[in-house]
């Protein structure tokens, strides 16, 4: 007998003590199998033998009629006993080894791993997959120093690249945070989740078919959008089946402009204490309006009306804000950019950087060859070729490709020439003026107006009816977005660098302000030197 085909999608533990009161747990099993889910653990902490065996027998009756597989933790002699499809073992029951000679050959073995030990053990111990946890914090089981964060679960993931070994996550998994935990953990070769296990969001539920629904949904749209990544400005700027080309990325991005003026979005910017007003500046420049909301208790309600979301930690006074604000607007699907100002400065900056970029995924995040060395590294990605007087990278195309993979976001080196890559095609932009340089927060300013382009490209999508994609964490082309943002600061530099008012510094800031808001997507097109490097 073949071993079955598992899909691991939505995968429930079952939780009896956590049935609300009146729920009937063989109803609640059904309900959430019609709901999606499709693979059930029998899990029970505190039950006899006897009692154990007859909820296993009577869940493994619901199972067959809608033909999926049964598992039952940890206990093989009630596998063996109801003929279950599988068992699932953790760190501290019965090893795999023994476990299989114990059962037929066709049982699905599965192990609870939280550390890269763990997961090269059930490797070698043959495991058909592994349940990595615990994600995020949860009540249902004790999990105490044993939070991973999505970022550890990627990790983790990527010892499996390769070996054919499934893998779940596990712990604190809601339909609130399930989108964020499918794009967290991914591994360095794009390897992704088979699955996600759930107990109290669905068997908490007083509708569990509602609950593992919503779940359900959006795993399946996840799975697709990783299948056929889209492009969605793309084909409307260049041929079908074209690479990119400079010119349509130019065009798409310019013509954002008038999409901002269309759609005046709120860009809602936490950002440095420095630069505040005239980052709020630039933004209604562009045609925008910024609100530079910093208390986490309004941010819940700030997202749904927000177009995009700007966190630039240039002074870390606001991290509850930061981050809320990232968790809800990735969960309203809106576009996130991240500037980790100075992040390889302090200690406590690097960390926090790690800690939000494990609450929320950023759609953009832009920095300059020292801020984005930090990023690469502090994920332990080799920042190949970084040079070490510090002053920028032997190969940039290289690094911001590479960080733009590991990331799942677009990256934005800055520097005299700027770079972009979504991961695959990598930009050189190669406008700007020194004048930049000699006032302070110009890096800062250009995080805001790439959030002010990204939450155009995202409109424009919405506009030609590209729609809302559950399973990307945005819909937009964000590639655009990022070069619009970049190309508008830096072409309004050179413009207003030239303009005979414009003395120096001083005289410089309110020029660019200016000149930013004299933008045309046809200025943008004309003086763009923009070129495809990789
Ligand atoms: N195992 P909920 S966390 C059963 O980390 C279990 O291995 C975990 O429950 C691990 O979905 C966990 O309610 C409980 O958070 C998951
Ligand atoms: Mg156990």
């Amino acid at each position: 007998m073949a071993k079955p085909t598992v899909d691991y999608s939505l995968y429930l533990v079952t939780g009896r003590d956590l049935l609300p009161p009146g729920k009937d747990y063989l109803q609640s099993l059904e309900e959430s199998i019609q709901g999606g889910v499709t693979v059930t653990q029998v899990r029970e902490k505190h039950a006899d033998t006897g009692e154990f065996l007859q909820i296993a027998q009577e869940s493994l009756k619901i199972c067959r009629k809608y033909s999926i597989p049964l598992i039952i933790n940890d206990r093989i002699d009630i596998a063996l006993a109801i003929g279950a499809d599988g068992v699932h073992l953790g760190q501290t029951d019965m090893p795999i080894a023994t476990a299989r000679s114990l059962l037929p050959s066709h049982t699905i073995i599965g192990v609870s791993c939280n550390t890269p030990d763990h997961v090269k053990k059930a490797i070698h111990d043959g495991a058909d997959y592994v349940g990595i946890g615990a994600v995020w914090g949860t009540t249902t089981k004790d999990v105490s120093g044993k939070i991973l964060g999505v970022r550890r679960v990627g990790e983790l993931l990527s010892i499996l690249d390769g070996s054919g070994v499934k893998a779940v996550a596990i712990g604190g998994i809601k339909s609130t945070n399930l989108l964020r935990t499918l794009h967290g953990s991914v591994s360095t070769k794009d390897h992704t989740l088979d699955g996600v296990a759930v107990v109290s969001d669905i068997v908490a539920s007083t509708t569990p078919l509602i609950a593992s629904e919503r779940l359900t949904t959006i795993v399946r749209a996840f799975k697709h959008s990783i299948a056929s990544p889209s492009e969605p400005l793309k084909h409307i700027f260049s041929s079908p089946g074209s690479p990119y080309d400079a010119q349509s990325i130019v065009s798409g991005a310019a013509i954002l402009l008038d999409t901002i003026k269309k759609h005046n979005p709120l860009i809602h910017q936490i950002t440095n204490t420095v630069v505040t007003t005239q980052s709020a500046n630039a933004t209604l420049a562009l045609g925008a309006s910024p609100i530079m909301a910093t208390s986490p208790e309004e941010m819940e309600d700030l997202e749904k009306v927000t177009g995009s979301l700007l966190v630039n930690f240039g002074t870390i006074t606001d991290k509850q804000g930061m981050l809320l604000a990232g968790h809800y607007a990735n969960l309203n699907q809106k576009p996130v950019v991240f500037d980790p100002v100075g992040v390889g400065a302090t200690a406590y900056r690097r960390t926090t950087a790690n800690e939000l970029l494990n609450r929320w995924q950023p759609t953009i995040i832009k920095g300059n060859a020292a801020e984005i060395g930090s990023i690469a590294n502090s994920v332990e990605v080799q920042a190949k070729g970084v040079d070490s007087t510090g002053s920028g990278f032997k190969d940039p195309i290289s690094v911001v490709r590479e960080l733009a993979k590991k990331e799942r976001c677009i990256i934005i080196l800055t520097g005299v020439t700027d770079y972009i890559s979504n991961g695959s095609v990598v930009l050189a932009l190669r406008n700007g003026h020194s004048l930049l340089g000699r006032i302070t927060g110009s890096g800062c300013m250009l995080g805001t107006c790439v959030a002010t382009f990204a939450a155009a490209a995202r409109l424009y999508s919405l506009d030609i009816g590209d729609g809302n994609d559950t399973g990307a964490l945005v819909t937009g082309d964000m590639l655009l977005g990022a070069v619009g943002g970049v190309l508008a600061l830096t072409v309004a530099s050179e413009i207003a660098a030239a303009r005979a008012d414009v003395k120096g510094s001083g005289t410089f800031l309110p020029a660019l302000i200016d000149e930013l808001g004299n933008l045309t997507p046809d200025v943008i097109e004309r003086r763009a030197k923009v070129e495809v490097v990789g």
